[in-house]
């Protein structure tokens, strides 16, 4: 039973057999791994089956969901992450990471009808891959340079997560994100000349450079923000998701069909607001999906440390709503869980939790010499690159040549280049910006008519402020 359950959902299996067995450490022996598999298929048949109800596209895509596992090298529950950092420092740990190498073997060539994506999508998903490690990596040179000020955090490593959602929502569909949050507005449609200037605090930035590094807006193409403070996005995220509901129940508006898509990491997840949003996501059917991106660290604090229960994916059910694990390193994985939930957000059917079991490559910012993190763990995840293992995928089953990916590299660095020299060249915004849009009487923080701080300016009482 257990077996035939395994195969019919596939890739979810392995993948939460290895949350399971690693964090619970239910599974180091090894004599322990074929009971501990039995377990964990009927935890995963149970969520499959919460998830996708009777239609669940894995009774008859298993094969190819095997296949994508392949490349995330899920072995006997071995091929998490997780398991493997959850051994880190103790016994068997030397082991699993001595098998990382293992883990990016080539994938076996897919039969045609097994492939996950097809040319043209192939194409878009390794553009939008190669756009957020190829943007990012220059954000680093500027910063160094001198050219962006404040707290600047990449999200290096962590693309396939979001390529692997954002790239299958509408412009309409609503996104929040956190401070890492430049490729989730690049991914989402906001042009790199606009994030970039952003990042310079230029005013042709998407906030007029206003905002920042940390809070990326832009009402056009859904991006609700940029969030500094943890979990504040959730919320905003679940109002955009009412807003849909009331679009369409209350106003009958029968097109409104916008999904709305939170972002944030492992920390964060231990946060109010976090669960408050779950209840009334649950509570009112909103068509939401709450993606974790489990980096295994908040800052300098691993995720073993500060939670409870670290299988973050067991809370959806808790609410009443799917919970599902998934290998965020694996844009092909991330893709099939989002079409998924997507799907049933669009429908009517209710939100999603999922988490993505990911990994930064640098610090928590550019400020952090990253000294916490132990080389074994780094080198393991570095060996499971997102874009490595998805260019190999298109190569290997012959979906694409060499030749086009150079051609995309190169229209990227362009893409990258030209946002640089445009953001450089864009002016300051104009002093009298400062003040707009500030709501609340800042009566002791307010700037005086001569540029000082100045304790109080009755001036602020009556509107914006000229300065
Ligand atoms: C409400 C709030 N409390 C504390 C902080 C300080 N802080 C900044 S980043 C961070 C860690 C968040 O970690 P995680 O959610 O895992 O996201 P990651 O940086 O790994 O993407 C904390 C606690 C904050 N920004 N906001
Ligand atoms: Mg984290």
């Amino acid at each position: 039973m257990a077996v035939s359950l395994a195969s019919r959902v596939g890739g979810l299996v392995s993948l939460d057999a290895c949350s399971l067995l690693g964090n619970n450490g239910v599974c180091k022996q090894a004599e322990q791994k074929s009971h501990c598999s039995v377990v964990v298929a009927g935890v995963a048949a149970f969520q499959s089956r919460f998830f996708f109800g009777d239609n669940s596209p894995y009774t008859s895509t298993s094969v190819v969901w095997r296949g994508a596992m392949t490349a995330g090298g899920s072995k006997a529950g071995g091929g998490r992450g997780r398991g493997v950092v959850a051994a880190a420092g103790g016994e068997g740990s030397t082991a699993t990471m001595a098998s990382a190498p293992e883990l990016v073997k080539p994938k076996p060539k897919a039969k045609p009808q097994e492939l996950l994506v097809t040319k043209e999508e192939g194409l878009e998903i390794y553009e939008d891959l190669m756009l957020g490690r190829t943007f990012e990596d220059m954000c680093a040179q500027m910063y160094y340079r001198g050219k962006m000020f404040g707290f600047v955090h990449l999200y290096n490593g962590q693309e396939a997560v979001s390529t692997g959602f954002i790239k299958l929502l509408k412009k309409e569909d609503f996104v929040t994100s956190t401070y890492r949050d430049h490729v989730h507005a690049l991914s989402k449609g906001v042009p790199a000349r606009q994030v970039m200037s952003e990042l310079f605090g230029k005013s042709t930035g998407c906030c007029r450079g206003q905002g920042g590094s940390m809070h990326m807006f832009s009402k056009e193409h859904g991006l609700l923000g940029g969030f500094a403070f943890i979990g504040e996005g959730i919320p905003v995220a679940t109002g955009a998701a009412f807003t849909t509901k009331y679009k369409r129940e209350v106003l009958k508006d029968e097109n409104a069909d916008a999904v709305s898509i939170a972002f944030f990491g492992d920390g964060t997840a231990n946060n109010g607001q976090f669960f408050e949003c779950l209840n009334m996501a649950t509570l009112w059917k909103l068509p939401i999906i709450f993606v974790v991106e489990n980096n295994l660290w908040a800052i300098g604090m691993s995720h073993y440390r500060s939670t409870s229960d670290p299988e973050i994916w067991k809370k959806g059910p808790a609410f009443g709503m799917p919970g599902i694990h998934v290998d965020g390193m694996d844009v092909l994985k991330v893709r099939e869980v989002a079409k998924e939930a997507i799907a049933r957000a669009r429908r009517g059917d209710g939100p999603t939790l999922i988490e993505c079991e990911t990994y930064r490559f640098r610090g928590h910012s550019l400020a952090d010499p990253d000294e916490l993190r132990s080389p074994a763990e780094k080198a393991h995840y570095a060996a499971r690159d997102p874009i490595t293992s998805f260019k190999a995928y298109l190569l290997e089953n012959n979906l694409v040549t060499e030749a086009e990916l150079n051609a995309i590299d190169k229209k990227i660095d362009d893409v990258v280049e030209d946002a640089v020299e445009f953001a450089d060249a864009s002016p300051l915004p104009i002093r009298s910006q400062l003040l707009e849009n500030v709501f609340a009487d800042p009566k002791g923080f307010g700037i005086g008519p001569d540029g000082k701080y100045r304790c109080e300016d009755p001036g602020f009482t009556a509107g914006t402020a000229q300065v």
